[in-house]
C-alpha cells in the first residue's frame, strides 16, 4: 500500500477534513475562522504566511488552513493544495474595485488539477456593509456558472462580524465533503 493510501485511510478513520481558505487579502478569511472558532474578532492582524486552526464540527475534525492573500504571496498557495477536501473562497462583497482581480484569481485556482475534487464554498462576506453586492450579484460578476459542471459548489452570503451565514456555509461544505469521502458510513 502506498503512503498516500495509508494517509487517506488514517484520515478516514479519524474523520478529518482538510479545508483551505483562500481569497484576496482583506476579504475576511482570518476573521471568519476566528468567529467560527468563537474567538474575539476585535483585534486581527493580516495573515502574512498561514494559520492552521483545528475545529471540531459535529463528528468531524476540520483542519482549516488560512493562507495569506496578498498579491506577492499568492504564488505560494499551490504549496497548500495537496489533500484538500474543501476549498473556501472568501470575497469582500463591498470591494467592488477588486472584483475583477478576485474573479481572475478564483478561476486560475480552479484550473489546478490537485483541487479538482474539492468541494467549493464561496463566502460573499461583509454583507453587513451597506452597498455590498448580494450573493447572486457576486455569482454573476465572478461568472460562477462557467465552472466545470462536475464541481460541487455553493455561494453563501455572510458577515464575519455578525456571524450571519457562517454556519450555513460551513454546514453545506462539511456535508458535501462527508457525502463523498465518508459515504460508506
Ligand atoms: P484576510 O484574512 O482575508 O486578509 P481579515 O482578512 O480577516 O484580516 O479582515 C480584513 C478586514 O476586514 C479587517 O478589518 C476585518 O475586521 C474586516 N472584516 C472581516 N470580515 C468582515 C465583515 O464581515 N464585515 C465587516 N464590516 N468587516 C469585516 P481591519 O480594519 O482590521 O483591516
Amino acid at each position: 500500500m502506498g503512503l498516500l493510501s495509508i494517509i487517506r485511510k488514517i484520515k478516514r478513520k479519524e474523520k478529518e477534513m482538510r479545508i483551505l481558505m483562500v481569497g484576496l487579502d482583506n476579504s475576511g478569511k482570518t476573521t471568519i475562522v476566528m468567529k467560527i472558532n468563537g474567538e474575539d474578532t476585535s483585534v486581527i492582524s493580516p495573515t502574512l504566511g498561514f494559520n492552521i486552526k483545528t475545529i471540531i464540527y459535529e463528528k468531524y475534525t476540520l483542519n482549516i488552513w488560512d493562507v495569506g492573500g496578498q498579491k506577492t504571496i499568492r504564488s505560494y498557495w499551490r504549496n497548500y493544495f495537496e489533500q484538500t477536501d474543501g476549498l473556501v473562497w472568501v470575497v469582500d462583497s463591498s470591494d467592488l474595485r477588486r472584483l475583477d482581480d478576485c474573479k481572475y484569481e478564483l478561476h486560475n485556482l480552479l484550473k489546478e488539477e490537485r483541487l479538482s475534487g474539492a468541494s467549493l464554498l464561496i463566502f460573499a462576506n461583509k454583507q453587513d456593509i451597506q452597498g455590498s453586492l448580494s450573493p447572486d450579484e457576486i455569482a454573476k460578476v465572478l461568472n460562477l456558472e462557467a465552472m466545470d459542471k462536475s464541481r460541487h459548489w455553493r455561494i453563501v452570503g455572510c458577515s464575519a462580524y455578525t456571524g450571519e451565514g457562517l454556519l450555513d456555509g460551513l454546514d453545506w461544505l462539511v456535508q458535501d465533503i462527508a457525502s463523498r469521502i465518508y459515504m460508506l458510513d
